[in-house]
């Protein structure tokens, strides 16, 4: 038995969805649909790793789903759907908590960012959230995940307990019918372009992130146009002019990350813009690129009020997306259980 090419990757829904989320995520998520079949989905069992008002977290998963419609995700042909609605996550994870190892998740540089030096007081969910994303991703027998460089980390851990899994369970593997051993793919991470980074506009040496609490410091999909405008303009950078070639965006952060943001909202290289844009002061890139986020963003924060004006289509979608991601992972789901060796 082999596998066929899948696409799984998920956003949580703790709000501020960000440029970041868009350029660094969702964008690829749109390209990826012409050539795969995808599940793209609302982490909610990920967002409560850490405190989530329960009055704001419906919306903030509405919210999600709306951004990947109105970013041109087709719901109808591909899968988008919330986790806490397919068992399986849950389920899985449990499973793979018992496979991955301690040491493994004591290397995960996002929990010791996360939990920072009140580590006794983090949840336990935070510590163990890798082994959910892994979950989430074998569930489906996913083979590519696209995400940002910050979930590079994570995704290696996910190809360990694949791998671990495989060695562990290889005599019940061979007999559920996967000669070959494999019963979990390896997923492939796809990392790519100029903007698998996109740093903070206050400070170009921290990553832009929902949790920054300078509003500042991140353009958000539900900005409007003068306030995208504002934040550009008032974005960190230094005094000199754009260089002509890359090598000059070195020891640059802030520059570095502008021009980054322009090429990827362009969808060029960051060679190009600056083949366009060397030599320029920042007053004058500026504004170009205040212009080219608006022209991008605001259609997108347009399509999701209107989304957001009808709650119940959305919650449909996603029964529908949850209905059609189960018919996917129930089987793997069972196979895995007859694997462990659990009377079905
Ligand atoms: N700054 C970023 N640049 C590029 N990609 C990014 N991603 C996140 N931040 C950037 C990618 O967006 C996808 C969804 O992220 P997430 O919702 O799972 O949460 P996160 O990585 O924890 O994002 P935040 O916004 O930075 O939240 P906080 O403030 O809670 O840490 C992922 O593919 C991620 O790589």
């Amino acid at each position: 038995m082999t596998h066929q090419e899948r696409v799984f990757s998920g956003v949580q829904p703790t709000g501020n969805l960000h440029l970041g989320n868009y350029l660094g995520a969702i964008t690829k998520f749109v390209a990826l649909q012409e050539s795969h079949e995808c599940l793209y989905c609302v982490v909610d069992l990920h967002a409560i790793t850490v405190w989530q008002d329960p009055k704001e977290l419906a919306g903030n998963i509405r919210e999600v789903t709306a951004a990947f419609i109105a970013s041109g995700i087709d719901p109808k042909k591909q899968i988008i759907f919330n986790q806490s609605q397919v068992s399986g996550h849950a389920e899985l994870a449990w499973v793979l908590n018992c496979v991955a190892r301690m040491g493994w998740l004591n290397r995960m540089t996002q929990f010791k960012e996360k939990a920072g030096k009140h580590k006794e007081n983090a949840s336990v969910g935070l510590f163990t959230y890798p082994n959910l994303m892994a979950a989430d991703i074998l569930l489906y027998h996913a083979t590519h995940v696209p995400v940002g460089e910050d979930q590079k980390q994570h995704l290696e851990l996910a190809r360990d307990i694949a791998q671990k899994f495989n060695v562990d369970f290889a005599d019940t593997i061979k007999e559920a019918g996967f000669e070959e051993g494999i019963f979990f793919p390896q997923p492939e991470p796809l990392i790519q372009g100029p903007a698998t980074r996109v740093m903070s506009l206050r400070d170009g040496s921290k990553k832009m992130s929902k949790s920054d609490p300078s509003e500042m410091s991140r353009i958000t999909m539900t900005d409007d146009a003068d306030t995208i405008a504002k934040k550009i303009r008032k974005a960190k950078t230094d005094p000199d002019a754009l260089p002509s070639e890359t090598d000059g965006l070195k020891d640059r952060p802030e520059a570095n990350n502008l021009v980054g943001i322009y090429a990827a909202l362009k969808g060029v290289s960051k060679e190009d813009v600056l083949k366009d844009h060397g030599g320029a002061q920042f007053s004058t890139f500026k504004p170009a690129l205040a212009e080219l986020a608006v022209e991008k963003v605001s259609p997108i924060a347009d399509e999701m009020q209107k989304l957001l004006n009808d709650p119940a289509e959305l919650d449909a979608i996603l029964k529908d997306g949850a209905n059609r991601a189960y018919t996917i992972a129930d089987p793997i789901m069972k196979k895995t259980k007859e694997i462990v060796g659990f009377i079905g």
